[in-house]
């Protein structure tokens, strides 16, 4: 079904870009009010000046599009120099300070190969990133290909192009598959749902753990404690909060993103009972405040998979920047997923 497929698809890209630009205003604030957001998303219509601006999280989910759409397959060197180039292109997207310099060096040392791995591993004294930015920009990566294993493989390949920290390109990987999970559910029922990524993350982290020398499966246990705040009634900000994190960590924000879209299947309270399903996750994880851009758009990468382009609410549409390149972008992709 080519015509549901491509709803689904766009509106993977397009829940990104909204999550994005509508989300951005309030990054790096403790307490959004649900009222002021209310409120900004009820003027978006009567704006007459500018587009809201995308941030960094669009402007690299572009390049991974873009690049996989172009070789029809992940080609590193390709893929580094595209984040790299786009960011020198346009740097005053809100990219965090750390990747800059990142970036300086996958332009000046002209790598190939593994060479080009080998900045992110130099990263924070030789750690590697922790930080979200690899999985804020992996959606399209589900869109490509329909098989779990590449998308695991190809999400951590791309991952590591900037963060070589087993935290930052494992988030990647959970992000990708619950955008995978969501594109391909009729009726997503939320305990399953969160088996699911269990069931894939779990080999994940005990193989990390073997060359980390941890006991630790930290996603997974964050997604076991989701399944018990999934059946809470009641459940205040503060508490997912607490849970679940709103911070820049790829651990602070990726299960707080798949929190949100779970959470807000039902429309979380009154106020958001009028939205369609997407509007609504949006809506609810901006509230959570923090790094807000960041886990908006992987939770609206992850609604608009779910709901598909029906649920896309054109009002917000009209007035966010970037929004009919992410539609291009996801024919594209579809069109590769579908030859594959
Ligand atoms: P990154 O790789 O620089 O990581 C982001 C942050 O995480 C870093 O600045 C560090 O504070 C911290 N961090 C990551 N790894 C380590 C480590 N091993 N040791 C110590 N600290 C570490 O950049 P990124 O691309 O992952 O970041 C994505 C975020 O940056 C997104 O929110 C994006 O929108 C942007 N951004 C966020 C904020 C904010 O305050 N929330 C502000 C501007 C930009
Ligand atoms: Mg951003
Ligand atoms: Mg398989
Ligand atoms: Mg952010």
């Amino acid at each position: 079904d080519v015509v549901r497929s491509r709803f689904r698809f766009r509106a993977s890209l397009v829940g990104a870009v909204l999550g994005d630009c509508i989300g951005s205003k309030y990054e790096g604030t403790a307490r959004v009010r649900m009222q002021n957001l209310i409120a900004d998303v009820r003027a978006l219509h009567e704006r007459d000046t500018r587009d809201l601006r995308y941030t960094d999280d669009t402007a690299m989910t572009r390049s991974v599009a873009g690049s996989l759409i172009v070789h029809e397959k992940f080609v590193a060197e390709d893929m580094a120099l595209r984040f790299a180039k786009e960011f020198q292109k346009d740097p005053c997207r809100g990219y965090s300070p750390g990747i800059s310099n990142l970036f300086e060096k996958l332009l000046q040392r002209n790598l190939t190969g593994g060479e080009v791995f080998r900045p992110a591993e130099e990263q924070f004294q030789g750690k590697g990133s922790y930080g979200n930015g690899a999985a804020m920009r992996v959606a399209p990566v589900a869109l490509a290909y329909p098989d779990i294993d590449c998308i695991k493989e190809v999400a951590r390949q791309i991952a590591r192009l900037t963060h070589a920290h087993v935290l930052g390109y494992n988030g990647a990987i959970l992000q990708a598959l619950a955008v995978h999970f969501a594109l391909h559910d009729e009726n997503v029922d939320k305990m399953s749902f969160v088996n699911k990524l269990i069931a894939e993350m779990e080999p994940i982290e005990a193989s990390a753990n073997a060359s980390f020398n941890s006991a630790d499966k930290p996603y997974c246990k964050k997604l076991e404690k989701m399944k018990e705040y999934l059946n809470k009634k009641n459940l205040s900000k503060e508490d997912v909060v607490k849970q679940f994190g709103h911070g820049v960590r790829a651990l602070d924000s990726v299960p707080t993103a798949i929190f949100s879209f779970l959470h807000c299947l039902e429309p979380e309270s009154e106020i958001l009972a009028g939205f369609s399903g997407l509007a609504r996750t949006i809506v609810y994880s901006v509230w959570l405040g923090g790094d807000t851009d960041t886990i908006a758009s992987m939770a609206g990468a992850i609604a608009g998979a779910y709901y598909g382009v029906e649920s896309s609410p054109t009002q917000w549409m009209q007035y966010c920047e970037g929004v009919k390149e992410a539609e291009q972008n996801a024919d594209g992709l579809l069109a590769l997923y579908c030859r594959r």
